[in-house]
Parts: structure tokens; sequence; C-alpha cells
């Protein structure tokens, strides 16, 4: 069976259903194929801060309903450090952003609802997705759906398929960079139906390592710690986990911990991770699918909203106004954000973390320690640096697209 549409869009994940109900819209045909099943898509337990770019999204898409009523809108969050707490006020030191605590979960839920009443085409559950002759004017993506294969023909093809999926690949090596640091340990993370320890989330560096505590809900905690890559989540009782947070807590918090069982208990690998460029032809690469960020700052899910936001501007200026050129420019506009993203999130991680290794960066343990102790002291104690914080946290404007 062939079908036709304007742009196939490969993924279901927060980028490809954003795209696709921005571009929907804006009157732009547009087609999403996954490889699994929608619920699970929701069964992913991921990010939980939207930065204020993506909430505005979220309202262009005019998904934003639910968000606004359970969101909660997050002033500030504390850093830490080695027991002595540190407020970054995000509302003050930016003069007036802040973030916005809703779960990866709920917003994929919100455009998963609002695409089908829309009653767009999207094909779940879909084997063996190929791209083809994506250099050319007539891109086509092949797959099988209950046994029949399937072709789409189209003009675009969209790949928000993740770090794993089939997009990045079909660009050939010799046609494409990649820039990328593995970290020697990872997240263990846990969501337990618990009220959360505080109202704002606690970034918590330690001599133990890296914990975070934060929340989807005034009545859902979500809380992460730094394990060596070897650890096995099996390896992981409930108990054990609380037992570590509490050792990594700030002392002062732990009257505010209710611990519970686990409802979802994994560990996430951290990695910074570039694909230069984010197209070819008239494929684009959006999100996972074209760069990975450690979670430390918040930025994953925010830069692929600010990768849909460019896409989607480009992709009007083609259909809507007839510029032919615009999506060439999709690449560099995306990159100049995701670098600076990029580099935050590497930065945070620094800091925040323990590495657990004889030599870091080039120098041996003891010495970067030093480096990234004077680093933080200099950052928390000065507004200045707590400045420059706040604001990479809260985002960089969009880049605006004429
Ligand atoms: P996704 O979410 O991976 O979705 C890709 C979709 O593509 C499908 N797919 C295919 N479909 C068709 N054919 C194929 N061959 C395919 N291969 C794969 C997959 O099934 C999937 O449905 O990528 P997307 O949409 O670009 O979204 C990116 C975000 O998921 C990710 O950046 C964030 O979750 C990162 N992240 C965070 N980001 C933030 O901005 N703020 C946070 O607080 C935050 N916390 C986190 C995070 C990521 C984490 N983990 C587990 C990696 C916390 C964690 C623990
Ligand atoms: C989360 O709630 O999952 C979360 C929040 C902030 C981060 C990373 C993850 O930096």
């Amino acid at each position: 069976m062939n079908v036709k549409t304007k742009v196939a869009i490969i993924g279901a994940g927060p980028s490809g259903l954003l795209l696709g109900q921005l571009l929907h819209k804006a009157g732009i045909d547009n087609i999403i194929v996954e490889r699994v099943s929608p619920d699970y898509v929701l069964g992913r337990i991921r990010a939980g801060i939207l930065e204020q770019g993506f909430v505005d999204l979220v309202r262009e898409a005019g998904v934003h309903e639910r968000m606004d009523k359970e969101g909660h809108v997050h002033d500030g969050f504390d850093i830490a450090y080695y027991g002595k707490r540190y407020r970054i006020d995000l509302n003050k030191l930016t003069e007036g952003s802040t973030v916005m605590c809703y779960g990866q979960t709920e917003i994929t839920r919100d455009l998963m609802e609002a695409r089908s009443a829309s009653g767009l085409n999207s094909y779940y559950e879909s084997e063996k997705v190929e791209l083809h002759n994506v250099e050319s004017d007539s891109p086509q993506v092949t797959f099988i759906k209950d046994g029949q294969t399937i072709t789409i023909d189209c003009d675009y093809i969209a790949g928000c398929d993740g770090f794993h999926g089939v997009s990045r690949q079909t660009i050939p090596a010799d046609k494409r960079t990649e820039h990328e640091r593995i970290y020697p340990f990872g997240w263990l993370g846990v969501l337990a139906d618990v009220p959360p320890v505080s109202d704002e989330l606690i970034y918590c560096k330690t001599e133990r390592g890296f914990a975070l505590a934060s929340m989807r809900s005034s009545t859902r905690s979500r809380y992460y710690l730094q394990v060596p890559l070897t650890d096995k989540v099996e390896e992981w009782s409930d108990e054990a986990f609380w037992d570590e947070l509490k050792k990594r807590l700030p002392e002062d918090s732990l009257k505010n911990l209710t611990t519970g069982p686990s409802i979802e208990k994994s560990i996430a690998p951290l990695r910074s991770f570039v694909c230069e460029p984010m197209q070819l032809g008239n494929l684009f690469l959006v999100g996972d699918a074209a760069h990975i960020v450690p979670p430390t700052g918040a930025k994953g899910l925010n830069l692929a909203a600010s990768d849909v936001y460019t896409l989607n501007k480009l992709l009007q200026k083609r259909f809507n106004d007839n510029d032919l050129n615009a999506p060439l420019r999709y690449s560099e506009i995306a990159l100049r954000r995701v670098w600076h993203g990029e580099r935050f999130s590497w930065w945070m991680s620094n800091m925040l973390h323990d590495f657990d290794q004889t030599e870091v960066n080039g120098m041996d343990k003891a010495t970067f320690d030093r480096f990234m102790q004077s680093e933080l002291d200099f950052f928390l104690n000065h507004e200045e640096g707590q400045k420059v914080i706040a604001r990479q946290y809260v985002g960089m404007p969009y880049e605006e697209i004429n």
C-alpha cells in the first residue's frame, strides 16, 4: 500500500508528536511511524522540567489545558553542596523566568490524545522502518504493519526516533561527524507515590556521589542517585535505595522525606553526544536522534523542543510562503542552541558528580576535584555566578527565524 504526505515523522516520542501537532496546526499534512505501542512509549519515565520555550510551544500546539491545570511553576531550585544549601532563585536572578514541573509522560499523553482527536494518521508497532532516497526530491519511508508493507511518499522526513533510531544511521558515516563523551557513571531513578521531600528540586553534591530530589506532583516523587555503570537495577532493593538517598540528601531535609514502594526503577547511562550536521538532503534529525545530554541540566527534552520549534518554522516558510531554501538552514540554526545546552549539561555534570577515576579530563582526580570545588564555590557564593546558572537553567531564548 502507498500513502502520501508532506512530512513523514519517524518516532512518536515528544519530538515527533509535538512537531506533528504544530505542522497540523499550520495546515501541513504529516504521518507518524512509531516502532512500539502507545503504552510502551508512555511507560518510559524521563524528563520532568520544562523550559518556558517548551511551555509556549505546547500552548501554540493547543495542547496546554492539562499542563496549565496540573503542572507546577518552579521559581527556583536548591544546590546542596557538601550539606550546605544554596537556593538558585530563577525568578529573581533572571528577572522573571521560571520553569514548569510537568512530566514528559503527561506531555506525551496529552499530545497523543490531541493527535487521535484530530484524526491524524499514526502507525504504531511498525516493523522494519526504513528511509530511502533522502537526498532526492521524492524520499520514501517503508515499514511493515500487521504483515503488510506500507510505503510513504513524502517531501521531507523528520527523524524523531531517539538515540537508537534508524534516521541518523541512514546518513552515510562519511557525511556526518559524531562528537561523544560517555561518563563513568549512571543515574539510578526511582518513581514513588509519596509526597516530595521539598517543594523545589534539590541537586546534591556529596562525598558519596550525586543525588537529585525531583517530583512529578505533590503526591509523586522522583529521585536519582549517581551509581557506578556496573550496578544492575535488580541489585538495588527499594530499601537500599532509600538508605543511600538518606545519606546524600541534606540533613535538614530528612524530616520531610517520605519513603514508599517504587513504581518504577531504572538506570540510565550518562552521555554527551552531537551529530553534525543535523540534516542530509530532505531528512532532518530532531531531538535525541541528533544529540544527547547528561540529565544534570534538565536539557534533553528542552533541546528537542527547540529543534521542533526551528524545523516547524522553516517548514512553514517552505510550504506556506513557498521559500524553497528555508529548510536548508535547519541544522545551522538548531546546532547553535544544541551546543549551548551540551556545554551547560557537561559543566553541571562535572561540578556535581564524583568521578571515581584516577584521571579526569586529562588530570589526576584530586586536582580535578579541587578545580570543580573551587568552581562551585565561586558560582554559588556570588550573585553573578548564580545568575549564570539560572540564565542557562531556564533556557536560552529561541533564535528568531526570519
Ligand atoms: P525519544 O523520547 O527517545 O522518542 C523517540 C521515539 O522514536 C521511536 N523509535 C522508532 N520509531 C520508528 N522506527 C524506529 N526505527 C524507531 N526507533 C525508535 C521510539 O520508540 C520513541 O518512541 O526521543 P525524543 O522524542 O527526541 O525526546 C527526547 C527526550 O525523551 C529526552 O531528551 C529527555 O527525556 C531527556 N531527559 C530530560 N530532558 C529534559 O529536558 N528535562 C529533564 O528533566 C530530563 N530528565 C531525561 C531526564 C532523560 C532521562 N533518561 C532516562 C535518558 C531524565 C532521565 C532519567
Ligand atoms: C526529573 O524530574 O526527572 C529530572 C529533573 C531535573 C533533572 C533531571 C531529571 O535535571
